[in-house]
């Protein structure tokens, strides 16, 4: 381009949109020249494994790219970093909204990073497209952590069913320890079904909690205090650290109910205050105490293989499951189906297997033409 500073005048003006002022077109077509040149998946995993953040946040991007064209080079990242990951630690941290979850992240986040680990903040929230990212908006409470060159924060897919975020968030994890992150913080507000989802993925799962007016236990569904390891009781500072104390020996007290775990770990209930930072250090303690334990029994790696053949069955079933009602003559029929059951001229059951014959009727024609071909 010879002439590359341009002035934009008001002949070019179009339907009252303004250009703007100055437009660079070399500086554009380089910016657009740097785009078309995305670079490999061999590339893409160098980098990864030098730790380059640009390059782990594009491998991000893949992952979570609807577009099919990018499945397979997401998948040969994965693979490529898989034998790099597996040798950190991962945290779930749940509660529900309010309860201070991005500041006590940021708190304990800075934490670990002073102690000279590298932290990897990310969130499992199908509810997220709507508000665009719980944790993007929430990075305002994690100033700091922002600006820590040793952690790495990324706002949860969106878009998704609650399958398809988990299993994009798996594989995030695997990218994010391969670039030597070695601890993994995930995120997930405490409704419907993501907590579980989030369980199924972490070596320790944190339930956050604030007192309240007296009945603490109220309104907690019994198998998230299940699934927690540790229940940390948050905002304890001024007027509410009498109450929080009140509210420990509480849990403390329900905790024990429950029948022992697996791990063999008894969960442990503290206070905390994000804002003052008290009680943030003994968290970490207690998380420590839970991965000698469980280290040194072996349950730690038990437990991680569980989760991967968990996952792998969950990826089978989320796959068939798209695939089956992406399927033009399947979508056709169910919709024909749904209006007969309503009827009651087929049962629901007569009217599933008829679907179902359609599916694999169809898969069987395609496996015959592939092998006459
Ligand atoms: N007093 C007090 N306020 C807190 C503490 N942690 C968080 N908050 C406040 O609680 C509100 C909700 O916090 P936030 O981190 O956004 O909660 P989240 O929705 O669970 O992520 C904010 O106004 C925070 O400043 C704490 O330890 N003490
Ligand atoms: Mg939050």
């Amino acid at each position: 381009m010879s002439n590359s500073n341009q002035q934009a005048g008001s002949t070019s003006e179009k339907a009252g949109i303004s250009p703007p002022e100055i437009t660079n077109i070399s500086a554009i077509n380089q910016i657009k020249n740097k785009r078309r040149q995305q670079p490999t998946s061999q590339e893409l995993i160098n980098g990864i494994l030098e730790g380059n953040r640009t390059s782990l946040s594009r491998a991000i991007t893949l992952i979570e790219s609807t577009n099919p064209d990018h499945f397979e080079k997401a998948s040969e990242v994965v693979q490529g970093c898989l034998t790099h990951a597996n040798k950190s630690i991962r945290i779930g941290i749940t509660g529900v909204p309010g309860v201070g979850k991005s500041t006590f992240i940021e708190a304990f986040g800075k934490h670990l990073t002073e102690l000279g680990k590298k932290v990897a903040v990310l969130a499992v929230d199908p509810s997220s497209s709507l508000s665009h990212g719980s944790i993007l908006g929430d990075k305002t409470r994690m100033e700091e952590l922002v600006k820590d060159e040793n952690a790495f924060i990324r706002p949860s897919a969106s878009g998704e069913t609650l399958g398809g975020v988990a299993r994009k968030t798996r594989e995030t994890i695997i990218l994010c320890e391969a670039a030597g992150f070695d601890t993994i913080i995930i995120e997930t507000v405490g409704v419907g079904q993501s907590e579980t989802a989030v369980h199924s993925m972490v070596d320790f799962f944190l339930l956050l909690k604030i007192s309240g007016a007296g009945d603490e236990l109220q309104g907690i569904k019994r198998g998230i205090m299940e699934m927690a390891d540790a229940i940390v009781i948050n905002k304890a500072d001024g007027d509410n650290i009498k109450k929080a104390n009140q509210a420990k020996v509480e849990f403390n007290r329900a905790l024990h109910l429950f029948p022992s775990k697996k791990s063999n770990w008894q969960p442990k209930v503290t206070t905390c205050s994000s804002l003052t930072k008290d009680g943030i250090p003994e968290v970490w303690n207690t998380i420590s105490n839970y991965f000698e334990l469980t280290k040194e029994s072996g349950f730690f790696q038990e437990k991680r293989n569980e989760q991967n053949h968990f996952w792998m069955l969950e990826t089978i079933n989320e796959e068939l499951k798209q695939n089956f009602f992406n399927q033009p003559e399947i979508v056709s029929l169910l919709e024909k189906s749904k209006k007969a059951v309503q009827n009651n001229e087929i049962s629901s059951f007569a009217a599933a297997s008829q679907l179902l014959k359609l599916y694999f009727d169809k898969g069987a024609k395609a496996q015959r033409d592939k092998g006459s071909e």
